[in-house]
């Protein structure tokens, strides 16, 4: 079990003082500034259970479709990683370790996978191994994705003199830099004096650059090189941080330390800072004095100045003993939790959150009963939180289960960038990065007739995706205050369309204005004025946009869109220079300059005028795509005599796109997958192919590797007899 219980401490004074503890928000160009709202009620629904000492939860970036959680120790005294992936826990293990040391403060305790484990499939686990050392160690994952290589590389091990305290979280942080926890070598009070001696890599935050074979250590380590210190150590003066973790907001780093009989702490660094930072221990016990320290490098520990205290701590009472550290929330299914940190009391069984600002933090709230499962179940000691790749919170308990942390009423699950990346077919306008977050899906506009003006976006928007895919639609659920917005967005293969509805509602108290903008940059012909721009009908009708297509010019893309009673439209082609400029003009983004890679911008715009409280407003929006279907059609011509391409996933895909490449004969083959814009973006085969049957997948991603947008995309194949193509929809 994680912790042990304490011994009492003797270097403890008799007598000591009780220290005093000390939805995205929206750019709107038109609408009034957000309303406070009643906070969305929490639950817990307990995703896995009969696990062996589970104490972590994690998931590879971008995994969306899978949860690892860390299993400290089986009976037979072996560590396991297993897999949560739809909705059941895979019957192999990830990964199994050897028999590893059996204190109960011991075993298998921190996993992290790397940046790019998407291509590298390298994750690092931290344990502690037969003979109670500390093991830093690199993993590969094999051919099989859910199964990962048995035999490991070490990184790095440190000697550790007693059973508890062994730190044991990993974590890579903004600078793709590894992180590891180390405790303070074990035992009470630590008799060693080890967090303060910067000689040893025990009670410390480590810093390691694992890009290469082995580690190296990354400029900036503060004893790197000729400073006395290990050149490893990142800060210092910690007793057993237990589940530190970077906010993946902000990339601040929170450390919650366990303290020894009166006080647990957390540790508080912004983005870009803590680099030589003391915690203090074993001089202080959050801010309590403890006790002297020979080996402090600020020479003595009553130099105030030496020692960061925590930005929190709390005392032994209502049952507490050891803090548990967790998350600051960033996910999107509980848009008005962003920012909280969630932490928990390990003996207590407390769940806490609060927020940092400015230095400090603030708005303790206790989510203990909020966050009871009911129907029977109870919450154990709580080990270690997790979040998962969308940014969704778990926890897990000593009971062997593991809970996530979910909305009761999900109504709001995504927030605008994910809604425009899902949604906006073809269309690439706009960065998906944190903070530049173009909103061309749906977003207000200043001046009712105006053209684009009032392209929105989200200020300090982070790209979440709790978006769901059934069939070939999409389903998600915005809110941009005051107004909840309902998406529906099909994809119909025979028919060739794609349908969304917006349904939004004003959640204020009085009416709002409402108007709604929808951009399509379709990439099409690069020339300006191949566009044809049918005008909008009445006020209260439908605007109708044609374009031709650069890829197959004979065919052409309908737009059309209706509103409610009462509602303009208008309509209106740029070409992408004009559409860069009015971006700028109107709402500068910082660090992206441009609106996009698009050729033409359209835009259709929808105003509803004032709109009272609680009436759903409907915005439906259809583009057709009149010459094929969107989805693993031939483009059209005759095919190449020699060969045939068959699309055998379900279009629109998300993940992999299976295909089946057959060659009559042998000869020179290329595969490629083309953007709308006639652009190459990946290579799938290039050479002299015998004759016959090969499968091949397309992962989605670009030739560079990063993730291609939602949109449609074209698989060409050539042959020396000819060349066809298949369209697909890519949906994220
Ligand atoms: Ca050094
Ligand atoms: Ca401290």
């Amino acid at each position: 079990m994680i912790p042990a219980p304490r011994p009492a401490s003797s270097a403890l004074p008799a007598s000591l003082p009780r220290a005093a503890g000390t939805f995205a928000a929206l750019f709107l160009l038109a609408l009034a500034a957000p309303e406070a709202r009643s906070e969305t009620p929490l639950g817990t629904v307990r995703v896995a259970q009969g696990l062996s000492l589970p104490l972590f939860v994690t998931s590879p970036p971008g995994d969306t479709a899978r949860v690892f959680i860390v299993e400290q120790r089986g009976a037979d005294q072996r560590g396991r990683i297993k897999i949560l992936k739809g909705g059941a826990v895979l019957a192999t293990p990830f990964l199994t370790t050897d028999p590893l040391s059996s204190g109960n403060e011991q075993g298998l305790l921190g996993l992290a996978f790397a940046p790019d484990y998407a291509t590298s499939g390298r994750f690092y686990i931290y344990y502690t191994d037969s003979n109670g050392m500390v093991q830093i160690a690199r993993h590969t994952v094999s051919a099989d994705p859910d199964v990962a290589n048995p035999t490991g590389t070490a990184i790095l091990s440190i000697y550790h003199p007693f059973t508890n305290h062994n730190g044991g979280w990993l974590g890579f942080g903004p600078d793709g830099y590894l992180y590891a926890a180390t405790g303070d070598g074990g035992s009470a009070g630590d008799p060693g004096d080890r967090a303060q001696n910067v000689d040893s890599l025990l009670g410390k935050m480590l810093r390691l650059d694992v890009s290469g074979p082995a580690y190296t250590i990354p400029p900036g380590n503060p004893f790197a090189g000729a400073t006395p210190g290990r050149d490893e150590i990142w800060a210092f003066g910690l007793r057993n941080p237990w589940r530190p973790s970077f906010d993946r907001g902000t990339g601040d780093l929170v450390i919650a330390d366990v303290g020894q009989n009166l006080r647990e702490e957390i540790d508080f660094a912004p983005a870009g800072t803590g680099a030589g930072a003391n915690y203090g221990w074993r001089c202080f016990e959050g801010t309590l004095p403890y006790a002297s320290s020979a080996t402090t490098p600020c020479g003595s520990c009553t130099v105030p100045a030496c020692t960061v205290f925590p930005v929190y701590e709390y005392d032994h009472t209502l049952g507490r003993c050891s803090i548990t550290g967790g998350y600051v929330y960033r996910g999107c299914a509980i848009p008005d939790l962003n920012g909280q940190y969630f932490f928990a009391d390990y003996c207590g069984r407390q769940i806490y959150t609060g927020r940092f600002q400015s230095g400090s933090f603030t708005g303790l709230r206790e989510r203990t009963a909020d966050l009871a499962p009911g129907g029977g179940l109870t919450i154990g000691n709580i080990t270690s939180f997790g979040e998962d790749a969308r940014g969704e919170l778990y926890f897990c308990d000593q009971n062997g289960q593991v809970f996530k942390i979910v909305p009761v009423a999900p109504l709001l699950e995504s927030d605008m960038p994910a809604l425009r990346a899902r949604t906006a077919l073809g269309d690439t306008l706009g960065s998906t990065s944190p903070g530049n977050a173009l909103v061309t899906g749906v977003t207000p506009f200043a001046d009712p007739g105006s053209r684009i003006r009032g392209v929105g976006y989200l200020r300090n928007a982070v790209l979440r995706d709790c978006s769901g895919l059934s069939g070939g639609c999409l389903t998600a659920h915005a809110r941009l205050d005051p107004f909840d917005i309902e998406l529906r967005a099909c994809v119909d293969s025979a028919g060739a369309t794609l349908t969304r509805q917006f349904v939004f509602t004003n959640t204020a108290a009085s009416s709002r204005p409402l108007a709604y903008v929808d951009v399509v940059t379709p990439r099409l012909r690069n020339e300006p004025n191949s566009s044809v721009v049918a005008s909008p009908g009445s006020p209260g009708h439908t605007a109708v946009l044609v374009q031709s297509n650069s890829i197959s010019p004979d065919r052409w893309i309908v737009h059309s869109g209706s509103g409610s009673a009462g509602v303009a439209a208008s309509a209106d082609v740029d070409t992408i220079s004009e559409l860069t400029a009015r971006v700028a003009a109107d709402q500068p983004f910082g660090g992206d300059g441009s609106a996009g890679p698009a050729d033409v911008g359209m835009a259709l715009g929808f105003d509803f005028g004032s709109v009272p409280p609680a009436v759903p407003e409907t915005v439906t929006v259809v583009t057709r795509l009149t010459a094929s279907a969107p989805t693993g059609v031939p483009v059209g011509g005759p095919l190449p005599s020699r060969g045939e391409l068959r699309i055998l996933s379900r279009v629109p895909f998300e993940g992999n796109l299976r295909l089946e490449l057959y060659l009559m004969s042998s000869g020179p083959v290329s595969l490629d997958i083309f953007d709308p814009a006639g652009r190459r973006v990946r290579t799938l085969e290039r050479g002299d192919m015998p004759a016959g049957r090969r499968l091949y997948s397309w992962d989605g991603r670009l030739e560079s590797g990063t993730h291609a947008p939602s949109g449609v995309y074209f698989i060409k194949l050539r042959t020396d007899g000819g060349a066809l193509m298949r369209r697909v929809v890519l949906l994220r």
